[in-house]
């Protein structure tokens, strides 16, 4: 009886709501009007692009949020096994066009909004990125969310609701200046406050020894409460109703703390001491490793770890009462060990709050953690410094310890006294500083350890964690990343993304991305190649316009457009690429006529920020601008070479580059890129890859074969040797002649500059840019020679195409949800 009362209920209700969301023209229409006037409060007789914008995207979010609903209920109704996918960092970007495309309304919105007088592409311009990120990490979070929705699994992301995203990067006069992000300035309709959803989160304070239930027990009585409130931010599969959820925390004042200061007497002061709750998520930390050992980076992820773990489990205690049962309804994923906190915060929850006893609990941590990492070095492991820990979380210290006391005791009895074994597997550090060490607590702790991509895999094996892997070899594996082809084709290049659907004769490449290889059969048909060449003359027509509003600079799009954006580091070699340039310009300018009628022109981009504290990368960026006035305003090259810096790359500027590229470069030296993921989004859009043989490459070549991209450098093995044999007395004159270049001050800042060219010394060159410098010329030698061939260039742009479906997220999360996480497929039935 009493469903059947519901049931009328909710029928009623549908009723005077009008059903779902209509998505025809007419309707949608009507809708954004609705959404101008009511939530944007302008005239639907008068608003301009942006408030068009808005009213757009309140009602895309309108049909979000139903298909959310259902999913969330059915979810709920099924209780299958859960993955919590924890990360500090996610580099969503836009939200509109991947929306209304996942959604499978992009045509009905595109219609409406013509006849409304406006362009779906032009609004979603006005559109900021949501920036909560570096660099690969964050963006790997990002396609991996597109994944888990798109193919039904049971998840959700949890992070941080920065105020303040990534830096803006701005340049005056060839310099690198940040600017704060204020993305939330103008709203964000892609988030919905759940002022309901909040949680004390609990710092500093005392450990006492208390008798509980005739016990004794240690209990952590904090000092100081914060609120964290949830952000919900849906997530849309692609060709399913299934919409997940990304949940950011915001930290807020909590009551609690209030009544204690209010009572004090001083009113204002107590108000304004609240307010000092919200930096704990006001700014993301930039990438230059000088955060750690800082309180308030602890205290993000502090915050970050008992937000989420608190609303995994109420969601688990809502349907369950048994912890015993816990690892088989959840599965929590930690995203590098920015969240290994998770792990003595949910020990300290079973043990001290819930009543499990240590062996208990134990037994449960270890069945629902898996851990990945993303670094090869293991000097870029984090630390956290025991004084830190045991002012701000004195109890989760207490665990920690007590952790790695049963570990040594446990490792004692499988490899004997074995005193530095024993020191480099603990997680404890003993040094001038005494630190916990995040990634051996990660591992200790995780059923799971991944690496990922093969050659990262290897590198962890041998090297980063040898130890770890000698004693447990069954619990390391690798899934390679992976990008996915939503995003990166058919948001960002929706005219590739038709023609492919054209010659496959199918769409279903979109949800299963290994069907690519279909294209193989037609690389050298002639039409194809015609229609390809098209498509590709189009898009780089696109991106030489963003370049000349940028730059005021015209550039030709009969040259080769050769691209590297990333993160600017001294590993990923922009450097040797700017010398690369330096080098071309100085041979066109030694040539005579008739040689230089051979040249293939180029226009080499090249964009990426650099950490606020690393100089050297600084250093680079002015370095590019000083060599492009060089270059770019010299009447004897024209347009055979041209040199232009992008200002603050993110994900839309990607959006827009990746698809105009030709060729695109990924240089780090072999064995410091974990696994790159740039490079697969270029593959898919047909660009070709100049690479040296590290991370995904590896992979890649295996899939296209190495006649289809431009490899060159120190191999792997061979770095090792290649720096131990330390100053190349036959150091390569043109690498020497271009350095020398720097520094006599051809190009200016003569002094400036002297501490870059040092780190390429033949002494110094730490990153080998000198030993690879012949190869690397060589192999852009081959590159411009493919090029004078239009056709067969074609042919490997749509052999790369054709090739990447291994490098899809889909298939990198199916992977994680088969072998490591163990959740099965949830599709939400309507
Ligand atoms: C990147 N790491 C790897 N870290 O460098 C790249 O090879 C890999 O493809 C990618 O992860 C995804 O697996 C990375 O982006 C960070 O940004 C950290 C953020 C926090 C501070 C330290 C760097």
């Amino acid at each position: 009886l009493v469903s059947g009362e519901r049931k009328a209920k909710a029928e009623r209700m549908f009723a005077l709501m009008d059903g779902f969301q209509k998505n025809d023209p007419m309707s949608l229409q009507k809708d954004i009007l609705n959404h101008v006037e009511y939530t944007v409060a302008r005239s639907r007789f008068s608003f301009d692009d942006f408030e068009a914008y808005q009213g757009l995207s309140h009602s895309v979010r309108d049909r979000l949020i139903e298909r959310w609903h259902d999913t969330q209920l059915h979810f709920k109704r099924e209780d299958p096994k859960r993955v919590y996918f924890l990360s500090l960092e996610y580099l969503m970007g836009r939200s509109l066009s991947n929306s209304v495309i996942n959604l499978g309304i992009r045509d009905e919105y595109a219609e409406a909004l013509n006849e409304l007088g406006f362009e779906l592409e032009v609004l979603a311009e006005q559109e900021g990125d949501a920036a909560l990120g570096n660099g690969g990490l964050a963006r790997l979070s990002a396609c991996q969310l597109d994944s888990l929705a798109t193919l039904d699994y049971p998840a959700w992301g949890y992070g941080l609701r920065y105020q303040y995203g990534l830096f803006r990067q701005l340049i005056l006069d060839g310099f690198q200046h940040e600017q704060p992000d204020y993305w939330l300035n103008f709203g964000n309709p892609w988030e919905i406050e759940r002022v309901h959803v909040t949680y004390p989160v609990k710092f500093y304070g005392t450990v006492e020894e208390e008798l509980v239930d005739g016990r004794k027990s240690r209990v952590w009585i904090p000092a100081e409460t914060v609120e964290a409130v949830a952000y919900d931010n849906p997530i849309p599969g692609y060709g399913t109703r299934n919409t997940i959820t990304l949940r950011l925390w915001a930290a807020k004042p909590s009551d609690h703390y209030d009544m204690e200061s209010y009572n004090t007497g001083d009113y204002i002061n107590a108000v304004v001491d609240r307010q000092k709750a919200e930096t704990i998520s006001s700014v993301l930390y930039p990438d230059d490793r000088s955060h750690q050992g800082k309180e308030l980076r602890l205290k993000q992820q502090y915050f970050f770890v008992s937000a989420s773990t608190q609303d995994i489990i109420r969601r688990f205690k809502d349907a369950h009462d048994n912890f015993d049962e816990f690892p088989q309804k959840v599965a929590l994923q930690l995203n590098d060990t920015h969240p290994s906190l998770a792990i003595a915060e949910i020990m300290r929850v079973l043990i001290d709050e819930e009543n499990l006893d240590w062996d208990r609990a134990w037994g449960i941590v270890c069945k629902i953690f898996s851990f990945t990492t993303h670094t090869v070095l293991a000097e870029g492991l984090e630390k956290i410094p025991v004084d830190l820990l045991g002012s701000l979380l004195p109890r989760h210290l207490e665990i920690i310890y007590d952790i790695n006391f049963k570990f040594m005791e446990d490792l004692k009895k499988k490899v004997g006294l074995d005193y530095s074994r024993l020191s480099r597997m603990s997680i404890v550090e003993d040094g001038a500083v005494k630190s916990i060490r995040s990634a051996n607590l990660s591992i200790v702790c995780s059923h799971t350890v991944n690496g990922v991509s093969k050659v990262h895999f290897e590198l962890l094996k041998t090297k980063v964690f040898k130890d770890f892997y000698e004693l447990w070899p069954e619990k390391f594996q690798y899934k390679t990343n992976g990008v996915t082809q939503r995003r990166w084709i058919v948001v960002s290049n929706p005219s590739l993304c038709d023609l492919i659907t054209k010659w496959l004769g199918t769409e279903a490449w979109i949800r299963n991305v290994d069907l690519l290889t279909g294209l193989r059969e037609y690389a050298t048909d002639a039409v194809l190649q015609q229609e390809w060449k098209m498509v590709r003359r189009v898009n780089k027509m696109r991106l030489a316009e963003y370049i000349e509003v940028l730059s005021g600079l015209k550039v030709s799009l009969d040259a080769m457009f050769d691209v590297q954006i990333k993160r600017i580091h001294e590993y990923k070699r922009q450097l040797l690429n700017i010398l690369g340039i330096i080098h071309r310009y100085d041979c066109i300018k030694n040539m005579n006529e008739s040689d230089r009628r051979k040249v293939v022109p180029r226009v080499c981009i090249i964009g990426g920020k650099a950490a606020p504290g690393y100089e050297i990368a600084k250093k680079i960026i002015k370095l590019c601008h000083v060599v492009a006035d060089k270059i770019n305003n010299n009447s004897d090259i024209g347009d055979l070479l041209k040199l232009v810096f992008i200002p603050d790359y993110n994900v839309s500027v990607a959006e827009l580059v990746i698809p105009g590229a030709d060729l695109s470069q990924h240089l780090s030296t072999a064995g410091h890129e974990a696994s790159g993921t740039g490079s697969m989004k270029f593959l898919m859009n047909g660009c070709l890859l100049l690479a040296t043989a590290d991370g995904s490459t590896v992979e890649i070549i295996e899939e296209i074969g190495s006649e289809n991209l431009f490899l060159f450098g120190a191999k792997l093995d061979e770095v090792p040797t290649l720096r131990e044999r330390g100053p190349n007395m036959k150091v390569n004159l043109q690498f020497a002649r271009v350095v020398r270049m720097i520094r006599d001050g051809y190009f200016g800042f003569q002094d400036y500059f002297e501490s870059l060219c040092d780190t390429v010394e033949a002494d110094k060159d730490f990153y080998l840019l000198g030993s690879d410098f012949g190869s690397y010329l060589e192999a852009q030698a081959a590159a411009d020679k493919a090029f004078v061939d239009q056709d067969k260039w074609t042919e490997m742009s749509i052999l790369s195409a054709a090739g990447s479906g291994r490098f899809s997220s889909d298939r990198t999360i199916q992977e994680y949800a088969e072998k490591t996480w163990g959740i099965e497929a949830c599709r939400c039935p309507f």
